[in-house]
């Protein structure tokens, strides 16, 4: 049989499909130097968007013929490195377009309404005690933009769209979609109330997000991030929280996650996930079918279902 280098976890469901074609060696559970002396065994590799596989792990497997990453994001893999040695990289879009827009609209529904500060003052007795709650915002007729209108994006507006929003989007070409296109991200970030964050990671978006953008935003602006926590300069995001040059953010991914600052972790003006965008019993269950789907293509007729862009002229 063929030997799968399986990094980080895999579901039951991918493990019993993946177990009757492949050996499967589990990296984080391989004896010290099993890499070096076997590694040219490994004929493909089953990892995910956090993980990614490492140099040193490219280097060890001479002979990779396919990657298998269990998320849409692929910025943790090295896809120019992959596509200078023919391995092409499977990924998982569109099957978690819904939930991860579930998560961005969760996020702004629940800044809006305060629902941390609600639950607890329910929880704390003080209902009783104290009287109503204050009043919160509206999330209705909102001023949205949106950075990234991929999939993702496109479905957050759909779902927004019973909120009767006014949808605005900045990405680097104007897409064939319904709502206002701004070439500048400040200039959308004046605009509009709420900036939902939905582009891929990597050195091409990096701090996208900066200061500036978080001024413009300004001191009403709410800002979500459901994409990658590099996107967004987190100093500049905690010091504008502080000061309230920004009013409140969402969000469920970080730069050094799982690693979150303090004093991030400290403001009442913020909404925290752990990065479980995509994180239902569901969508799980559908990015492991898909990983798997194009694991046993690639591996009985050499064709990859869902390729990354960059590798896609290799199956
Ligand atoms: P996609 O279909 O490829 O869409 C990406 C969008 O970002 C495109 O509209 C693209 O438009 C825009 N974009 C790319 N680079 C940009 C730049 N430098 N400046 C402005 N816009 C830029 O990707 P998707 O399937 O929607 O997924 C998006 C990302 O969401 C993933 O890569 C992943 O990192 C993240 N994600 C997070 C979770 C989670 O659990 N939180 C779950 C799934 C996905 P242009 O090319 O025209 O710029
Ligand atoms: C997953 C994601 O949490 O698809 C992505 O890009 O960020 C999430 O769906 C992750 O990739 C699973 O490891």
């Amino acid at each position: 049989m063929p030997d799968l280098l399986q990094i980080g976890g895999i579901t039951d469901a991918m493990r019993a499909r993946l177990a009757p074609r492949f050996d499967i060696h589990v990296l984080s559970e391989l004896p010290e130097g099993w890499l070096t002396e076997h590694g040219d065994k490994i004929t493909h590799v089953a990892t995910n968007g956090h993980d990614g596989v490492p140099a040193h792990v490219m280097e060890a497997c001479p002979n990779l013929k396919m990657i298998g990453c269990y998320g849409v994001g692929y910025d943790a893999i090295d896809t120019g490195a992959c596509a200078a040695r023919g391995i092409p990289v499977s990924h998982t879009p569109d099957v978690l377009n819904s939930e991860v827009a579930t998560t961005a609209l969760m996020l702004i529904l629940g800044l809006f309404r305060e629902l941390r500060r609600d639950d607890a003052y329910v929880r704390s007795g003080r209902w009783e005690h104290d009287g109503n709650s204050a009043l919160t915002r509206s999330a209705d007729g909102r001023k949205i933009g949106i950075l990234g209108m991929g999939r993702i994006g496109q479905e957050i507006a759909r779902k927004l769209s019973v909120f009767d929003p006014e949808i605005h989007y900045h990405t680097r070409s104007a897409k064939d979609v319904p709502y206002t296109y701004h070439a500048n991200l400040v200039d959308m970030a004046e605009a509009v109330e709420v900036l939902i964050v939905i582009t891929p990671g990597g050195a091409a978006t990096h701090h996208l997000v900066n200061e500036a953008v978080l001024n413009a935003l300004g001191p009403d602006g709410m800002l979500i991030n459901v994409a990658r926590g590099s996107v967004v300069d987190e100093t500049a995001l905690i010091a504008a929280l502080q000061d309230g040059r920004l009013g409140q953010a969402g969000l469920d991914v970080f730069e050094a996650e799982p690693h979150v600052p303090e004093a991030l972790r400290q403001l009442d003006n913020v909404l925290l996930l752990p990065h479980v965008g995509s994180g239902t019993h569901e969508t799980r269950a559908a990015m492991g079918s898909l990983v798997v789907d194009n694991l046993l293509s690639h591996l009985d007729d050499g064709k990859v279902l869902t390729s990354v862009p960059e590798t896609a002229h290799l199956s």
